[in-house]
């Protein structure tokens, strides 16, 4: 396999550009029904008939799912995580586990390996703030593919990701203010956007993209388009669709002309669908999210050219 290469082949068989994120919630109505947790009792029980049943009810229609660690790791269902991972495999489907990892190099590599080797996946989100050795580790799986945080979707992503900064190699490293006259900044997502693009040239070119990803949220639409001027041969994996307020029309910037270039992820708004769907009862939660993702697909198709 190559990430990039099944992912561009499967967006252009099922025509669809849409993720769905499995991000198993049971603490709140309107989650995981209650008729399974209250059968399973087990949330790795609870969690892979949960997952298996929306694979099977919408594998035909998506190229790709995200499940979130976080929420494995909460109910303690690594082993749901594994069984949802072979089952979306043998149902012709990647997986990108959003893990958002990254350490020192030593330590990346840790995380890699068993993010590539143990749980198998396709490919995986990271966070690129200890800089390019941190991120290495996970290039060297040349075949997967690694999303790493530009621009994320949340309300404060501003906080830091927006500040002007400027790379200036003479300064001394002690000094940590600096009078800027007649110099040219840059927001940090841009800087970190146009060290993305430096790391990609070296990197194998498929349909003219490199499985080195980045994720940029829907929720910005001028920022995605700033990022897909810079990261030429990134794909970008585009969350905050749906239950983050981000609409068809915003996520028209990450594409090409080709309507190659994004996917674009909704996780509650798919899975939970049954919920706000007065149609569905919880026990056809599955045939609710196969409805949803039909609906988003069409409104995104109708931005792109897919
Ligand atoms: P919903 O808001 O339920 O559609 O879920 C969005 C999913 O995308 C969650 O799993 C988030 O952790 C993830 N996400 C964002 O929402 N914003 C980002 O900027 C980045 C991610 C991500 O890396 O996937």
């Amino acid at each position: 396999m190559n990430f990039i290469e099944d992912l561009i082949q499967l967006i252009k068989e099922k025509k669809s550009v849409v993720c769905m994120g499995l991000d198993p919630r049971m603490d709140n109505e309107g989650e995981i029904p209650q008729y399974l947790i209250k059968e399973l009792k087990d949330p790795n029980k609870i969690i892979t008939e949960f997952n298996k049943t929306l694979i099977e009810n919408t594998y035909d229609l998506i190229p790709v799912i995200k499940p979130q660690m976080a929420f494995y790791e909460k109910y303690d269902a690594l082993d749901a995580l594994k069984e949802t991972i072979n089952f979306a495999h043998k149902n012709d489907l990647l997986v990108i586990l959003d893990a958002k990892r990254n350490d020192i190099g030593s330590t990346s590599e840790a995380y890699a390996y068993s993010i590539f080797n143990n749980l198998n996946v396709d490919a995986c989100t990271i966070n690129a703030y200890l800089g390019f050795d941190g991120v290495k580790p996970f290039l060297e799986y040349k075949e997967k593919g690694v999303f790493i945080l530009v621009k994320t979707s949340n309300p404060s992503s501003a906080d830091f990701q927006d500040l002007f900064s400027i790379r200036l190699e003479e300064i001394p490293k002690d000094v940590i203010e600096y009078n800027v006259e007649n110099k040219i900044l840059k927001r940090n997502y841009i800087q970190l956007a146009e060290l993305i693009r430096d790391w990609s040239k070296s990197l194998q070119k498929i349909s003219n993209f490199t499985n080195l990803g980045v994720v940029v949220g829907a929720t910005y639409p001028q920022e995605l388009k700033k990022v897909r001027e810079i990261v030429d041969h990134s794909f970008i994996l585009i969350p905050g669709y749906g239950a983050q307020g981000a609409q068809a029309k915003d996520i028209k910037n990450g594409f090409y002309e080709n309507g190659l270039g994004g996917i674009v992820n909704s996780s509650r708004g798919i899975i939970y669908a049954y919920h706000k769907n007065k149609k569905y009862p919880q026990e056809n939660f599955g045939e609710a999210a196969r409805d949803q993702i039909i609906k988003m697909s069409k409104k995104i198709n109708k931005e792109i050219k897919i």
